[in-house]
């Protein structure tokens, strides 16, 4: 059979650094999923949603003629059936991550030495949504019944989640009057796998309200649980600065790159790598210390609160392997490659898996346990730096990108209004005047069958040319930050006149890093308090402002996106293949159909232009659907730094012309 065509390096990612190992890939033949992508062909029968393994009858392949399965199922129910089944899964992988972090927080109330109450104005906050007494009784009582109170929502037996009212009222409305108000985390999860199994329910509308209660769940339930206590646990993000790209590994360090999603493990891992014994082992080995970086969402959690700079995202994780210079690296869960193995067994780095939850073939597994966290994290780090003096040739690319991140909706919340005053109004009365067009979240993973972070370049260069604010979480915000948008310094030079003078004034870079995926739950409290700041509307589904995952992947973007429109957003998936397509039908439910239903619509879009075409045509109907002002950038950008770097660079006589209106 003929061979695949394989993309370059230069094909297969605009990221600099990425490209450098995908050429050292190839010099080396290691195989990645850069190339595995190319090799394997996707099923277009899957793709589409058309694939019905849910009994032993099939599966049944609905293709050509055949529009039903041998149970009778039509092309409706099999693409939503499909799509349920992700929705679950992403909304079980991120509430299933809040509830460890509701543990850990339990522990720590109950005296586990290793973790503190870091944050206890948000304890005492999350502790009133909680219905949970504060008065003036010890912090760690306070936070055992605030643990208690969050465990209670996953399984809770009767009534909803107490987080929705944190939405705007109408939304809290909308949802009732459909009966898709959620009631527990893990009952929606439950009940959305059960209405998938064979010969349940099979009206496709009716299970996409299924679909809808169970996101929500995730989105104002079990993510938002996991941001609010762990920023309890480690403290809540405000801006620190660091760097990104595979150029901060070090070769005079031992380097351990910490993996996944939860913070629990890897906040002690940092804390251990500065301890003098662990520096002392470190230099007895030959280098001069430990070096810590992250990848995926784990490395979100620990920049925001730590400052830990980003190795890289997603699509780096096997590439960060290949540079020869890592000695360890520590996986938790989630978005790990099992292609990491083979790969890490050609070099000197140890793959430790630490989760209860996950194991990998061949990778060494050293669990964590809260009880012990210290000890074991001193562990993982002996075990790196014992593989330091068997370090080989090493490749490290010279790519690095300063980063300004942490922007929790505590933080924008200050900053915009001050410690005394901290309102969202000025960034409602930036919107409402045009100088910011409207707002972007643009989240989610890489995919390997698309060109790595290449539409997530182009579309958030685009929105911040067109003054559209740029809000980040996930891999996205790590491509981002690798690109330099995160920086202050940035809005001068990418940002369009209008955001460019908001950045400048509030001293903030043009593009927000909010954390980690399960932080998604940030953005829904910023949309609900520009909500109830009032100027943009009643409800989250008024506000001029989009929701994407550009390069998707996962099935928890699924989840997302689904949250998202059910909390009133335009959702739009980007680069692959709609995995709706095989059913016009549902792609109308979840289009025009939930439009009318909960305001938000989810659209699959693969051509970035056309995403970008479509969320500004959204975000300028939604401004004059409000009655604002149309949006016009001729009106800004005659004030700020920006103006006054460009008249610097005019002649003395123009220069003067300029700023006095010439000699008098
Ligand atoms: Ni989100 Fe984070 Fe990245 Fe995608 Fe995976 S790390 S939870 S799923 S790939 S953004």
């Amino acid at each position: 059979m003929a061979k695949k065509k394989v993309r370059t390096p230069e094909e297969a990612s605009r990221d600099a650094a990425a490209i450098a190992l995908l050429e050292r890939a190839l010099q080396i033949n290691a195989e990645t999923c850069f190339y595995r992508a190319d090799e394997i062909t996707p099923c277009p029968i899957g793709a589409d949603g058309l694939c019905c393994r849910f009994c032993a009858m099939g599966p049944c392949r609905l293709v050509g003629d055949v529009d039903m399965g041998v149970c009778g199922a039509t092309r409706d129910v099999v693409v939503v059936r499909n799509f349920a089944r992700a929705v679950a899964a992403g909304a079980a992988s991120h509430s299933d991550h809040g509830r460890s972090v509701a543990y850990t927080l339990l522990a720590a109330a109950e005296g586990n030495p290793v973790y503190k109450i870091r944050d206890p104005y948000k304890l005492f906050e999350v502790a009133r949504y909680l219905g949970v007494k504060v008065g003036d009784r010890p912090v760690e009582e306070i936070a055992r019944d605030v643990a208690i109170a969050a465990l209670g929502e996953f399984g809770r037996i009767e009534g909803e989640l107490l987080y929705l009212k944190r939405a705007p009222v109408k939304r809290q409305k909308i949802w009732r009057d459909l009966g898709i108000a959620p009631r527990a985390v893990d009952r929606e999860v439950v009940e959305l796998l059960h209405r998938t199994h064979m010969g349940n329910d099979q009206d496709a509308d009716h299970l996409l309200d299924q679909c809808m209660r169970c996101a929500l769940a995730d989105g104002w339930g079990g993510s938002m649980l996991a941001t609010d206590l762990t920023d309890i646990l480690f403290g809540t993000p405000a801006p620190v600065r660091a760097e990104a790209n595979l150029g901060v590994l070090r070769e005079d360090m031992v380097n351990v790159i910490i993996h996944g999603h939860e913070p629990t493990l890897s906040e002690i891992i940092v804390a251990a790598a500065q301890d003098p014994e662990i520096v002392a082992y470190a230099q007895s080995k030959g280098a001069k210390g430990v070096n810590l970086a992250g990848i995926c969402c784990t490395a979100n959690e620990i920049l925001v609160r730590e400052g830990v700079p980003l190795a890289g995202n997603f699509l780096q994780q096997e590439l960060a392997i290949l540079t020869g210079a890592v000695e360890a690296m520590v996986v938790d869960i989630q978005c790990i490659m099992e292609g990491l193995v083979p790969l890490a067994n050609r070099f000197h780095t140890a793959l430790i898996t630490t989760s209860p939850k996950v194991k990998v073939a061949g990778a060494l597994h050293l669990e964590f346990d809260e009880h012990r966290a210290l000890e074991i994290a001193k562990q993982i780090l002996h075990t790196a730096i014992d593989r330091f003096p068997q370090r080989g040739e090493v490749f490290v690319p010279n790519y690095r990108s300063p980063l300004v991140a942490g922007f929790s909706h505590e933080y924008i919340n200050y900053a915009l209004g001050g410690s005394y005053r901290g309102s969202f109004r000025p960034l409602n009365d930036a919107i409402v005047a045009g100088r910011i067009r409207g707002v972007v979240a643009d989240i989610g993973c890489n995919n390997a069958r698309l060109c790595h972070d290449e539409n997530h370049y182009y579309v958030v260069s685009e929105f911040l040319k067109n003054d559209v604010l740029v809000v980040q979480t996930g891999c996205g915000a790590i491509a981002s930050a690798k690109k330099g948008y995160m920086t202050p310094e940035a809005a001068m030079e990418y940002a369009g006149p209008g955001l460019r003078e908001v950045c400048e004034a509030i001293g903030i870079p043009p593009v927000l890093h909010m954390g980690a995926c399960v932080d998604n739950s940030r953005i829904l409290t910023v949309l609900s308090q520009m909500v109830t700041e009032t100027g943009l509307g009643d409800d989250i589904s008024d506000i001029p402002a989009v929701g994407m995952a550009v390069e998707w992947m996962s099935e928890k973007a699924l989840a997302i996106a689904t949250y998202c429109v059910a909390s009133g957003a335009y959702v739009i998936m980007g680069g692959v293949r709609n995995p709706l397509a095989g059913s016009p039908e549902v792609m109308r439910l979840t289009t025009e159909g939930w439009e009318q239903k909960v305001g938000g619509r989810l659209e699959f879009v693969e051509d970035p232009k056309e995403i970008v075409g479509r969320s500004l045509a959204h975000i300028d109907r939604k401004r004059a659907a409000l009655g604002l002002e149309e949006y016009n950038p001729a009106k800004w950008g005659k004030s700020g730094d920006w103006r006054m770097r460009q008249v610097l660079e005019l002649p003395f006589e123009a220069r003067i012309e300029a700023v006095y209106g010439g000699r008098k």
